[in-house]
Formats: structure tokens, C-alpha cells, sequence
């Protein structure tokens, strides 16, 4: 929320600390032409047949397909993601547009049984003007989790992007209004969370809102949007378990934790946030975890071969080097490997922090209680399932969690007992298109992804015929 007052917004390459380009600051009254344009707009757009809408997006997927590289590497000049998983996250966005566009079809109402009345059915029809406040860390994929449903139910969206981030937003827009989407149908709103995405929040003209942040400010804007009649989907942060069990495959399961906790440099929502291991297998887990983690290649996102990029600025490495400092003296606790910013010269000007392993930390320290957003992995011993299980739904958070077994009896324990949104078996991190996804407790209400998102886009009109 501490965003700089000027008319323009410098974006920091976090890999190099130079500017990866600017935007324009929006102010409210700019979010506010926004907004009288979609409205403008809207009954066009909405009078199309959901196949025409669809016709666009399916262009707009395949223009962005075929711009992957270049999408990508303006993505890692922003964030600091490697370029494969910057490439990931542009094809990620392409089949969610994809996945929406083919399921327009599908948008249908219920018919009712014949009563007293006559004939009764429901028709599903598009909120309005709809807005989406994205953050930094995966800012694409969540730009398109939000704009897919959006538009194929018949919406106008605007989009704000956060300051840190708002360059492939921007480059995505100009692809969607090149296949035929309209400028007022969707726009995108670059400039502060408190000028541009307070005004989002406030409006009463906004149908609805999607959004994905920190727990802090989704409950700021929740109270934002407290009164104003907006339909509010809150994605927040997340503390994910990880539990591995004694009959795991061990290997597979090392693999798991580190592609789960060190993508993004740790810095996803449903990342591997807190691991689990049952006694009589900690000791060789904990050494091929370490293994693993000590040869993850960290550097400029741009550079081949690198695995892991900076975190996302300056702030962010000093917020997680703090945390660390103190671990093995007030805690007790090892670092098994990482645990310092990263010393090379040719990384000096960027945030880069090595990836970290931390053992024998008590599981009531912050470390399993809070949600740290950078390459840190917490471990802890278990001796069953039960206390697996308990201390996994020790937090506050209810996003993701996964279990790693071959045993049905310990899947089927988990998937009914762990406090989440989404829970994987022998899996972590990843979420297909047509999968809804979101959390429980402080991690948020609402979905996104699959049927249930579109549905979170539309509202539902009863016709009753009396003849
Ligand atoms: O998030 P913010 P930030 C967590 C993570 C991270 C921390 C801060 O712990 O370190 O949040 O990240 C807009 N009204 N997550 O500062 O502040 C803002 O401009 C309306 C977890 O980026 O929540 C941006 O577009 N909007 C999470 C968006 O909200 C406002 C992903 C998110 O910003 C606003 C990202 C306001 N008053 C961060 N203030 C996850 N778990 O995936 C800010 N915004």
C-alpha cells in the first residue's frame, strides 16, 4: 500500500534494479471514465450471443500463443520470474481464455416442473460492469482467471493491475482489443492500490469485484466495498501443508516440495508453505530436501538455466532476511541450507535471497503460523496422522493443502479433514483451467476457475408463466 506520489509509475526490473518501462498513474477520476465507458458499452456487448464473445476471446488466446516469447520476457523484465515459468504463465492465461470460450455455450438456466402457476425457468444474464484487482505475483494467470469468466458471461471488466506489475496487463489488453474486444468492454487501469483500486472498491457502479492480495488489504477493500452492493470474491493469502507420509514415495515426494515451494521464488498463494514428515522418514527426506535445494541455480530470470529469480524488490528480501536472522538464536532452530541474501556480485543490484531449508523450528513459531511469501521451507517432524493433521489446521488460513501417500485410508483422512479450498493427493501447486479454486477461513470466499467462476459473473432471473 506504500506507493509514491507522481503522475507516472517507474517499474522495476527486481533483477537489476533498473526501470523495465512506466505507466501512467490513474487517478479515481480516471477509474471513473472507466467505468461511464463500460456503461456505455455494456448493452452491446452483453446483446452478442455468448459464441460471438467467444469467437474473440479464442483470437485473443491464439494472438497471445503466438506472442509467448515476447509476452514472457516482458514478464520476467518486470517480476523476476525465470522466462520457462514466465512462459508457463502466458500459455496458463491463453488456456483459461481458451477453456471459457469453449464453455460458452454451456451458459444455460433451469426449466422448472409445471405447478399451480404455470411454467417456471431461470435465465442467467451478466452482472454489469465488473472490476479485477490483480497483484504481482502471478499477474497474468490471475489477469486471466478473472477476464475470462467476465467476459464470456456478457461483462465489461476493468482490470487493475498492481503498480508493480502492470506492463503485460497492459501489452495482454492491446492483444485482446487487436482480436475485437472492445476498449470499453475491457480496459485495464494502471496506478496505486490506494487511488485507482480504492476506487474500484467504493463504487456503486461496479457489479462486481474480484479480488487477489493480502489478507490486510482484501479486508480493507471488503470494507471498501461494504454497502455499495457489489458481489466481492476475495482470493487472499495462504500457509499451505505439505504431509508427507511414512509409506510416500520419497522422492517423488522431495520433487513435490521443491517445485511447490521455490516456483516464483515462493512467492505463489497456494506455494508449499509448511512441511510435515512423519519421523521414520524425516531424516532421509530432510537430506535429499536439502540436497535438492542446494543446487537450485538462482539468477536473472533472463539467463538460461536459471531456476529461480528474484523476489519481487528490495522490501520484500529485507522483510525475509529479517525474519530469518534470528531463527537459530531465539528459535532453536537449523538452517539446513540458504538463509542469507544471495552474496554474488553479478546479483548484487538485485533482490535475490538463496533458497532456505529450516529445521527443528517449534511448530508454533511464526514460520508455521504466518504466510512467508519468499523461498523459505519450514520442516517438521510428525508422528502420525492425527498430529499431521492437527497441526496443518493450526493456522488461519484455508487455501491449499496436500497429502503424499500410497494409501487410500490416508488420502481419503486428509482430503476430509484438512481446513482447505483445494486439496491435492501425491501433488502441490498446480490448477487446471476447469478446476475451481479458492480458500476457506481468512484465505478468502468465493472461486475461481472452472463452472464456479462463471457463475460468480452472472445472476439468475425466475420467470414464472402463468397461461
Ligand atoms: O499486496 P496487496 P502487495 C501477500 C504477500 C505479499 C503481501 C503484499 O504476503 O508480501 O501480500 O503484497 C491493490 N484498495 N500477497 O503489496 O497490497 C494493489 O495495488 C484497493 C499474497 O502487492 O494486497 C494490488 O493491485 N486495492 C497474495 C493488489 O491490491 C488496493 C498475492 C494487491 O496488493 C488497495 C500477493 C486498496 N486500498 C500478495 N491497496 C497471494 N497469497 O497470492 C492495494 N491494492
Amino acid at each position: 500500500m506504500n506507493e509514491k506520489e507522481t503522475d507516472i509509475i517507474d517499474v522495476i526490473n527486481p533483477a537489476t534494479g533498473e526501470s523495465a518501462g512506466t505507466v501512467k498513474r490513474c487517478t479515481k477520476d480516471d477509474v471513473h471514465s472507466a467505468i461511464e465507458m463500460a456503461e456505455d458499452a455494456f448493452s452491446g456487448w452483453a446483446a452478442k450471443s455468448p459464441r460471438e464473445r467467444a469467437k474473440l476471446l479464442f483470437l485473443s488466446a491464439q494472438e497471445i500463443r503466438e506472442r509467448q516469447t515476447e509476452l514472457a520476457e516482458l514478464l520476467t523484465a518486470e517480476q523476476g520470474k525465470p522466462l520457462f515459468e514466465a512462459k508457463n504463465e502466458i500459455q496458463g492465461c491463453a488456456a483459461v481464455l481458451e477453456y471459457y470460450a469453449s464453455i460458452s455455450g454451456t451458459v444455460r438456466g433451469d426449466f422448472l416442473p409445471k405447478s399451480d402457476y404455470g411454467y417456471s425457468f431461470t435465465v442467467k444474464k451478466p452482472l454489469g460492469i465488473c472490476g479485477a484487482i490483480i497483484p504481482w505475483n502471478m499477474p497474468v494467470l490471475i489477469l486471466a482467471w478473472k477476464t475470462g469468466p467476465a467476459l464470456v458471461a456478457g461483462n465489461c471488466l476493468i482490470v487493475k493491475p498492481s503498480s508493480k506489475t502492470p506492463l503485460t496487463s497492459q501489452k495482454i489488453a492491446a492483444i485482446l482489443h487487436s482480436c475485437g474486444i472492445p476498449e470499453d468492454v475491457f480496459s485495464v487501469v494502471t496506478g496505486s492500490g490506494s487511488e485507482a483500486g480504492s476506487a474500484l472498491a467504493e463504487s456503486r457502479r461496479i457489479a462486481a469485484l474480484s479480488f487477489t492480495g493480502s489478507v490486510e488489504t482484501g479486508n480493507f477493500v471488503e470494507k471498501l466495498s461494504c454497502g455499495t452492493g457489489k458481489r466481492l470474491t476475495l482470493e487472499l493469502g495462504g500457509s499451505d501443508p505439505m504431509i508427507v507420509c511414512s509409506d510416500a514415495d520419497i522422492d517423488s515426494a522431495v520433487a513435490g516440495a521443491v517445485a511447490g515451494r521455490y516456483y516464483n521464488c515462493g512467492q505463489t498463494c497456494t506455494a508449499v508453505k509448511r512441511l510435515y514428515v512423519m519421523e521414520d522418514i524425516a531424516e532421509e527426506f530432510k537430506r535429499k530436501l536439502t540436497e535438492k535445494v542446494s543446487q537450485i541455480k538462482t539468477g536473472n530470470g533472463m539467463i538460461k538455466g536459471t531456476k529461480m529469480g528474484p523476489l519481487i524488490d528490495m522490501d520484500a528480501r529485507e522483510k525475509i532476511s529479517m525474519l530469518i536472522s534470528g531463527i537459530e538464536r531465539d528459535y532453536g532452530a537449523e538452517i539446513l541450507t540458504g538463509g542469507k541474501i544471495t552474496g554474488t556480485p553479478e546479483l548484487k543490484s538485485g533482490s535475490f535471497f538463496e533458497p532456505t531449508v529450516i529445521a527443528g523450528a517449534p511448530k508454533d513459531c511464526f514460520l508455521f503460523t504466518e504466510e512467508i511469501f519468499g523461498p523459505v521451507l519450514p520442516v517438521a517432524v510428525v508422528k502420525d496422522m492425527d498430529e499431521a493433521i492437527e497441526e496443518a489446521n493450526r493456522t488461519k488460513f484455508g487455501l491449499g493443502a496436500s497429502v503424499w501417500t500410497k494409501s487410500l485410508k490416508n488420502s481419503f483422512e486428509a482430503t476430509e479433514m484438512l481446513d482447505a479450498g483445494i486439496v491435492w493427493v501425491n501433488r502441490h501447486l498446480k490448477i487446471p483451467p476447469e478446476v475451481p479454486f479458492g480458500g476457506e477461513k481468512e484465505s478468502g470466499s468465493g472461486r475461481e476457475n472452472g463452472l464456479s467462476a462463471l457463475d460468480r459473473y452472472m445472476k439468475e432471473k425466475t420467470v414464472i408463466m402463468t397461461p
